[in-house]
């Protein structure tokens, strides 16, 4: 609409999210162009195309099934005009360190990956990236972290407070300093597959987003000592500038405890109840053609059937991939995240 001469010129709407699953059918798949990041998943990818302008994230998960027949995956989230790609070295880190970033004018996309090897084991590696990742985002214009993953080796290697993840979670506090009461939606997974790699990649905008927690659940950040000596820093979900949610990670928890060990069903159905607790922050401005996303961690593949075909009953207007992976507490055997509305 036009505004007659005098008045404010109309807020710009916030550039819109889209984020959709790819199948990938080895190495002649072709990225399209306009895409800011490409999260792919599945081994033997190949080179990811030189010359494109996407952000290539390869995650070493094996994806289990998919919305149709594929060896491998991406998810592709487009850009909303031209990007621009570039790489970022830490000045200030002891050991080199690098962000691999792309960007358009409204969202940034970004990579860290770090071996733990050269940096001294789970703790020091996140603590490393998360000093990174502050001092990389201390200077960006798009100060506002809105959606995080960091996948990890072997996250539930370790007794008690030793256990990877747990230190995980001491190194990212110690990484990240005093951050502002708003934090990103965040996924933390375990890769089955040793590589020594910490990968955190990360969603930035030029808007904040907002925060949401889940009333069945005490918010992460405030978890009882029993967990770990460090809290996990992270929003339940994230309502982006766009109104597109963000659902973090999400599993068979209420209040603070795990339910239904050793029961896979009893801890879908969970899981189901808490992603519930977000209905009434779908966006009502979605368009018909919108399909949702949802990424299911499962720990151990032969449960993918049974899961397949109740989440599908559940969701049939969604796109749903099932990916391999470890769960943050070693009696939970399955996580799922989401992308409502894009
Ligand atoms: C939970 O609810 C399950 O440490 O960043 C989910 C999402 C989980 C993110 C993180 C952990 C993280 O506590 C684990």
């Amino acid at each position: 609409m036009r505004s007659s001469s005098g008045e404010q010129p109309a807020q710009p709407l916030p550039a819109a999210l889209r984020v959709a699953y790819q199948p990938l059918h080895g190495a002649q798949t072709e990225i399209p162009t306009g895409v800011l990041a490409a999260i792919r998943f599945g081994s033997e990818l190949g080179e990811a195309g030189a010359g494109t302008d996407t952000l290539t994230i390869d995650v070493g998960l094996d994806p289990l099934h998919g919305p149709s027949d594929a060896p491998a995956w991406a998810e592709l989230w487009f850009a909303t005009g031209p990007v621009r790609t570039g790489r970022w070295s830490d000045s200030a880190a002891s050991v080199p360190a690098h962000v691999r970033y792309a960007h358009d004018e409204h969202y940034l996309f970004a990579v860290i990956e770090l071996d733990e090897r050269e940096h001294g084991g789970i703790l020091l590696t996140a603590e490393h990236a998360y000093a990174a990742i502050r001092r990389f985002q201390q200077q960006s214009r798009f100060a506002h972290l809105l959606r995080m993953w960091n996948y990890m080796d072997a996250i539930n290697e370790g007794a008690g407070d030793m256990e990877r993840y747990r230190q995980f979670c001491v190194g990212r506090g110690r990484g990240l300093g005093e951050v502002s009461q708003s934090y990103p939606s965040a996924t933390a997974i375990g890769r089955q597959r040793p590589d020594h790699i910490l990968q955190v990649f990360w969603l930035a905008g030029i808007a904040p987003g907002r925060s949401l927690e889940n009333p069945r659940q005490v918010s992460a950040y405030h978890y009882p000592r029993i967990h770990g000596p460090v809290s996990p820093t992270f929003a339940r979900a994230l309502v982006a500038p766009d109104d597109t949610l963000l659902i973090s990670g999400t599993a068979s928890i209420v209040g603070h405890v795990s339910q239904h060990h050793d029961d896979a069903m009893a801890q879908l159905e969970e899981t189901v109840r808490n992603l519930g607790s977000f209905a009434p922050h779908v966006s009502r401005s979605r368009t018909a053609e919108s399909r949702d996303l949802l990424k299911v961690y499962v720990r151990d593949p032969a449960l993918t059937p049974h899961l397949v075909e109740r989440l599908g009953q559940l969701y049939p207007d969604s796109d749903i991939i099932f990916v391999a992976a470890d769960i943050c507490r070693r009696e939970l055997l399955l996580e799922i995240e989401a992308v409502v509305g894009t």
